[in-house]
């Protein structure tokens, strides 16, 4: 077969792949200190691209940072304040502590290139808004020069992202030059499917499929039990939980994006508290009330010294999240269990 296989959801990619990897992983590899076992040139079709998020207890998806990322990237920022926040891992990646490099797509994507007037995100839109059919919008991401020191602690993993409009859809391609099929794989094929959808929304068109392409695909050997229980778990379920992620809304452009990460912010920094009215009475889409509602019930697990988040919040949140958060955070679940469910 000379097409990739096609998949409705991104759960059933990543089962696939970790399948794959486990039982037919082609090469060992131990570049940069990280064991992992590899296969060579895989790739995989969303039907589906907003089906973007696993519902599997022991992979425990956390939406808070995968819509951080996001709105991260659309916004197109590189501050190391922001992502270190949600995932404290990324510390380790930033070269002077204060930004992140290769890693920050949505800062080459979304931000003018030094000289350049416009961001190439915003040119590839106007390409595509006037040549039909183009074969051109294409958005690198990964540089040569990130070779030039040896030791970048964040060379771009994500190569390019390709968008296709066709026949009223947006399809888009991904070409990734390594992805870590267990920690990288969920978070990037969120948020590029975040930024397909945004892009469809400029250019007027539905979302089309989401092709992604990766050269290293690769488990690391120290998530190699985790994976184990993954795919035990998909393999011993009776009921596959499913839960449809809603459409963006038609009218998101730069300035909603910068209005949900005002909020984000207060939040992250502890500086205001919400309750599930006063997210509803913020102005926004209830799409974008759904993630402000995130941001808060994070800023209560991570600010509040409570045992359990507020119920009324969490009753607030639409099935998907509340299943995701009730399975990552304990307080979640505690709250759950005190009676909101
Ligand atoms: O040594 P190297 O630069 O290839 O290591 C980067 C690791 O992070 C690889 O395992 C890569 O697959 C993973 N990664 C990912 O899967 C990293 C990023 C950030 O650029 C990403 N997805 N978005």
């Amino acid at each position: 077969m000379l097409t990739t296989p096609e998949f409705t959801s991104v759960e059933g990619a990543y089962l696939a792949l970790l399948q794959l990897t486990t039982e037919d992983a082609e090469h060992r590899i131990a570049a940069r200190g990280n064991d992992a076992r590899e296969v060579i040139g895989v790739g995989f079709r969303l039907s589906d691209p907003r089906q973007r998020l696993p519902y599997l207890a022991e992979r425990k998806a956390n939406p808070v940072f995968q819509f951080a990322e996001a709105l991260w990237y659309l916004a197109g920022r590189r501050d190391l304040e922001m992502m270190g926040y949600y995932a404290p891992s990324m510390r380790a990646s930033s070269a002077d502590g204060i930004h992140l490099g290769g890693s920050a797509y949505g800062h080459t994507l979304f931000s003018p290139a030094i000289g350049a007037e416009q961001p190439p995100f915003d040119q590839v839109v106007e390409l595509l808004l006037t040549e039909t059919d183009s074969k051109r919008g294409y958005l690198p991401v990964f540089a040569a020069k990130e070779l030039a020191d040896r030791d970048n602690p964040d060379v771009a993993c994500l190569a390019g992202l390709h968008l296709l409009p066709r026949d009223g859809e947006l399809h888009m391609v991904c070409n990734m030059r390594a992805n870590d099929l267990d920690c990288g794989l969920l978070s990037d094929v969120f948020s590029f499917t975040m930024i397909q959808e945004y892009a469809a929304i400029q250019l007027g068109l539905r979302l089309g499929t989401y092709t992604h392409f990766i050269g290293s695909a690769h488990v690391n050997d120290r998530d190699s039990e985790r994976v184990k229980r993954v795919l035990d778990e998909a393999d011993s379920r009776t009921t596959v939980p499913s839960f449809a992620f809603p459409e963006m809304p038609e009218d998101t452009t730069a300035a909603t994006i910068a209005h949900v990460l005002e909020h984000e912010e207060a939040l992250r920094t502890n500086q205001l508290r919400y309750n599930a009215d006063h997210i509803r009475n913020l102005g926004l889409h209830p799409y974008w009330q759904q993630v402000v509602m995130l941001f808060e019930l994070h800023r209560q697990i991570q600010h509040d010294q409570t045992s359990a988040v507020d119920p009324e919040l969490l009753a607030a949140l639409a099935p998907g999240p509340r299943w995701l958060m009730e399975r990552k955070w304990p307080v979640c679940a505690a709250a759950a269990d005190g009676g909101a469910r």
